[in-house]
């Protein structure tokens, strides 16, 4: 084997190692809807990649803008210097979020993204007085990145019990999964906007003087495709606006249009105070996220003496200029196109195509809402996950791109979708349902 073609020295991330060399599925090159693997074939992407190529692969607009941009500007430091893009790429991306999260602070990743907005809760806090504020609430079953904020405030287990005591003052609300009574909803499920009740029993116990944060993602993606129940997020707004606390959403899944308007808040009418994104922010080119704050968070860290840095936070790569070009073709692309609000004309035909695939083998319960679909399969006796696992290797080969995460298969493609990319997912996963029963 010559040396391009070792697999030795790689670690992969988030990846069965062992397994994944003894068969690589490699990929070489992504058009459209379409991934080329090393063996020349074509392979539908039913996931944006990893929830993040919103546009479709390959976007003319954005392919230009970087290649502009690298041999303009590659690098402008970040701290106390900046370049037009950043501001520019600010401005345009206020002006789409949810009334009030008017400033952008921007990081290279989801998990960046959480960690700054942690950071940003506890110190708005002590600005204004409140430094016993230092708690964050997350919820069980969440996903919010793998830095040490991100794992303590998030809920999935794997992701945690390797890694000691993490981050002290977190505590965690329920999880709002509740087949018995909302299995095979189409779109919000009908019961359980009591779930965020449980946020006052953790006020109970802890005080609400103690708590800086909650945060949640709007839906719950990685852990399953978690839709929240009707009413569910209203009542964690009203809790945290009733004792001081910040609500927190975290958007790198379904921000940009994922769920049929370019952030979930306004999918479900609720307005945050912090908002993360990251992925489709730039269509999954170049590496960037984001932090959306409320103005008057803003203000509050804007006192003191003007030539004092108000917020000790920031990377290296903080507004990258590659990455503000890419998201200025991005959202370029998204304008042009409608695709920020396309998942509205395309979600009832998702939803049936999915929801068809009720009473095939193994299938307990589908989940839908905009271009975002769970389909949750009984484990193997013994062997949790690798009944989805073997799903994932069957649609695989036969030349469509799922996501699998425990046993559920999780299904985001790209908002360019047509109906015929839908019906060939779902025809190769009842297949697929079908071989491996
Ligand atoms: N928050 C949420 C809600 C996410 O979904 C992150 C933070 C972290 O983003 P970065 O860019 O640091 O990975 C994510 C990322 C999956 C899967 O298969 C999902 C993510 C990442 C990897 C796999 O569901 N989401
Ligand atoms: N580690 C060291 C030794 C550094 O000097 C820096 C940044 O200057 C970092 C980590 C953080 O890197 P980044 O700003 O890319 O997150």
């Amino acid at each position: 084997m010559s040396d391009e073609n070792k697999l030795d020295a790689y670690w992969m991330p988030f990846t069965a190692n062992r397994q994944f060399k003894k068969a690589p599925r490699l990929i070489t090159a992504a058009d459209g809807m379409y991934f080329t693997d090393d063996k020349g074939r074509q392979v539908l992407d039913s996931i944006a990649g990893l929830w993040c190529v919103n546009a479709g692969h390959n976007r003319p607009k954005i392919v230009q803008a970087i290649q502009k941009q690298a041999a303009e500007l590659d690098f402008a430091p970040p701290f106390q210097m900046a370049h037009p893009k950043a501001f520019e790429l600010a401005e345009r991306l206020a002006a789409l979020s949810p009334a009030g999260l008017n400033k952008v602070f921007f990081t290279n990743s989801g998990s960046e993204s959480v960690e700054t907005a942690l950071k940003m809760a506890i110190a708005y806090h002590r600005v204004r007085g409140e430094g016993a504020r230092t708690r964050l609430i997350g919820r069980e079953r969440g996903y919010h990145g793998v830095n040490f904020g991100g794992i303590s405030v998030g809920g999935m287990v794997a992701n945690r019990k390797m890694f000691g005591t993490m981050l002290g003052g977190v505590d965690h609300i329920r999880h709002t999964h509740d087949p018995a009574r909302n299995a095979y909803s189409v779109g919000q499920p009908a019961h359980g906007a009591e779930f965020a009740e449980d946020l006052e029993r953790l006020i109970a116990l802890h005080d609400a003087s103690t708590i800086a944060a909650v945060i949640v993602e709007p839906v719950a993606g990685s852990t399953g495709v978690l839709i929240p129940p009707q009413g569910y997020l209203q009542r964690l707004r009203e809790i945290c606006d009733k004792h001081g606390i910040l609500l927190i959403f975290d958007e790198v899944i379904t921000g940009f249009g994922r769920t049929g308007n370019p952030f979930a808040a306004q999918t479900f009418g609720v307005t945050p105070d912090l908002m993360t994104v990251a992925k489709g922010l730039t269509n999954g080119c170049v590496p960037m996220g984001a932090v959306f704050a409320k103005q008057g968070i803003y203000d509050t860290f804007m006192n003191g003496p003007e030539h004092l840095i108000e917020f000790f936070h920031g990377y290296t790569y903080s507004a990258h200029p590659l990455a503000c070009a890419a998201a200025l073709g991005t959202l370029d692309t998204y304008a042009e196109e409608g695709l920020l609000t396309r998942a509205t004309q395309m979600q009832s035909l998702f939803a049936e195509a999915l929801h068809s695939l009720k009473g095939e083998p193994n299938v307990i319960d589908v989940r839908n809402i905009g271009l975002v679909g769970g389909i949750e399969l009984a484990s193997l006796p013994g062997e949790p996950a690798k009944r989805a696992f073997n799903i994932f290797l069957d649609c695989w080969d036969k030349g469509v791109l799922i996501r699998t995460t425990g046993d559920t298969i999780a299904m985001s493609p790209p908002l360019i979708i047509e109906p015929q990319h839908i019906a060939h997912i779902i025809d190769t996963v009842r297949g697929a349902l079908r071989r491996t029963a």
